[in-house]
């Protein structure tokens, strides 16, 4: 019998990784969430493309609108190797929190020692208007899940580096900051769980990113988290949402949010 410890699969991940793009060693992870796909062009020149089937522990992608393939991008101007993540395995999926956190724990094994999570979420605030970009400044997690396993007691102060938030703001002094509440979904919240959330702290909500940054900050990981807020949260606004307006808001940010990204990146 063979028991393979997720580390063991993370491992086996890198090295295929490392075969197919023809690099030994990735610096800075990104996952693209909804409405950040655009960003991996932006950030410098792809080098190599890979099918997350073809890695062992990936699945295809689970959304329509996200594409199911990994690829290796060489940073304009830092030189850097970017190992970015087309889609993500959402909790939502019933796949379990290890394929949740496994391309995080595949990014550190490949050499990563900094991640930047992407997410599109409902915001709290009614001065976002759909297409604002927030910065993850904590998060709270309503999963009820850890991707850690076994009695390791890992500190979460400062999980989304403040280092890296500087310099985003450093680029763009213009952001906002906020925390981000995961719900499990794959539903939207109720406009009571809404206020609850507001009650508790939150400033956005969104059914990802907490588990991945935790797996990352194990894996002694820095971390940046960018939301893109896509809508206000349920009972925010008076009117009900036009998804056809949420939609254009979400084209008309996709080069700013792509822009602002590059940028951060071309500084780590
Ligand atoms: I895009 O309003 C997007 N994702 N939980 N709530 C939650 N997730 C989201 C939302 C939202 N908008």
């Amino acid at each position: 019998m063979t028991t393979e410890t997720p580390a063991d699969l993370a491992r086996a991940a890198a090295t295929v990784i490392a075969e197919h793009t023809g690099t030994e060693t990735h610096d800075i992870a990104l996952v693209l969430g909804s409405g950040w796909g655009q960003t991996a062009d932006l950030i410098g020149d792809t080098v190599a493309t890979v099918e997350n089937t073809t890695v062992p522990g990936f699945a295809g992608a689970a959304v329509a609108g996200h594409t199911g393939t990994m690829r290796s991008v060489e940073i304009s101007g830092s030189g850097k190797r970017a190992l970015v993540f087309g889609t993500r395995t959402h909790y939502y999926e019933g796949r379990g929190v290890r394929a949740v956190v496994h391309a995080v724990r595949s990014a550190a094994a490949a050499g990563c020692r900094t991640v930047v999570l992407t997410n599109g979420c409902g915001g709290l605030n009614p001065e976002w208007a759909p297409g604002t970009p927030v910065l993850i400044s904590d998060h709270i997690n309503l999963t009820g899940e850890s991707p850690i396993e076994g009695a390791n007691f890992v500190d979460l102060t400062d999980l989304y580096t403040p280092r890296l938030r500087d310099l985003a703001r450093e680029v763009d002094p213009s952001l906002d900051e906020g925390v981000y509440v995961q719900f499990r979904g794959p539903h939207y919240e109720t406009p009571a769980e809404v206020r609850m959330a507001k009650i508790l702290g939150g400033d956005l909500v969104g059914m990802s990113t907490t588990l991945e940054a935790i797996a990352a900050r194990e894996a002694g990981m820095e971390v940046l988290g960018v939301s893109l807020v896509t809508n206000p949260a349920a009972g925010i606004s008076e009117t009900p949402l036009s998804h056809e307006e949420v939609l254009e808001a979400g084209r008309a940010a996709a080069q700013r949010c792509g822009t602002l990204l590059a940028q951060i990146i071309g500084r780590m």
